[in-house]
């Protein structure tokens, strides 16, 4: 399994974006492409549905050696064979997701990785000392994936690199026009979500950020 520390480009499979009919060859694209994890998430839709559709991804993402991470639902991680959770500020704490993730795996397989969401500085450090694995820092940008939030814009992000550890995943309104901005502002690593599950080719898009963040991490 690719560790989490070596990730750049972290994917959602959003159903905002993508029908369940479409997920196993949407999320085989996105795989194709490079993505070094992936997250389900379909805001809204019940337990069983999730559990439903992880279900038939974590074979996709286990072959791809790719950490599968479940939104909202950490009690899923065991029952779907996922390796992670993601949580809100709203959400579990990130020990209590962690106890929910990781219960009936006690002792047989890695630990559950936990992340996230920060929307400030302060959250940020927050949620480094409070446990979690990885954040996603955003929303850089207003988008339409995660409506009602507002933008934080590109200021804090190169202190929150000096602050924190644990890997930061900008995320929020992120394209490939603003991708080099969003890079000479600090980030390394990148969720993108709504522009990646409409293009046209969705393995070439992944394929073409990744290198563009390969290239921006191997600089000095
Ligand atoms: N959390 C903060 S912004 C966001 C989430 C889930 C959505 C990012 O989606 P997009 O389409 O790449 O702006
Ligand atoms: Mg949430």
């Amino acid at each position: 399994m690719n560790a989490l520390s070596d990730a750049l480009l972290y994917g959602i499979l959003d159903l905002g974006y993508t029908t369940v009919a479409d997920a196993e060859s949407v999320t085989s694209q996105i795989l194709a492409g490079g993505v070094d994890v992936l997250q389900v998430r379909a805001k809204g839709a019940d337990e069983a549905t999730i559990e439903a559709l992880a279900n038939r991804l974590a074979p996709l993402t286990e072959s791809a050696g790719v950490p599968l991470i479940v939104n909202d639902f950490p009690q899923l991680v065991p029952a779907v064979g996922a390796q992670g959770a993601h949580v809100g500020q709203d959400d579990f704490s990130v020990a209590d997701a962690r106890w929910r993730a990781g219960r009936a795996l006690a002792g047989e397989v890695a630990p559950p990785i936990i992340g996230k969401s920060t929307h400030s500085f302060e959250q940020a450090v927050a949620a480094e000392a409070e446990g979690a694995d990885y954040i996603g820092f955003g929303p850089l940008f207003a988008t339409a994936t995660k409506p009602g939030r507002p933008a934080i814009g590109l200021e804090e992000i190169r202190r929150v690199h000096e602050a924190i550890r644990i890997p930061i995943f900008c995320i929020g309104g992120i394209k490939l026009a603003n991708l080099p901005e969003v890079l000479a502002a600090g980030a390394r690593r990148v969720v993108i979500v709504s522009e990646m599950l409409q293009a046209a080719d969705i393995e070439g898009y992944a394929r073409r950020v990744k290198e563009i963040l390969r290239h921006a991490a191997a600089q000095p």
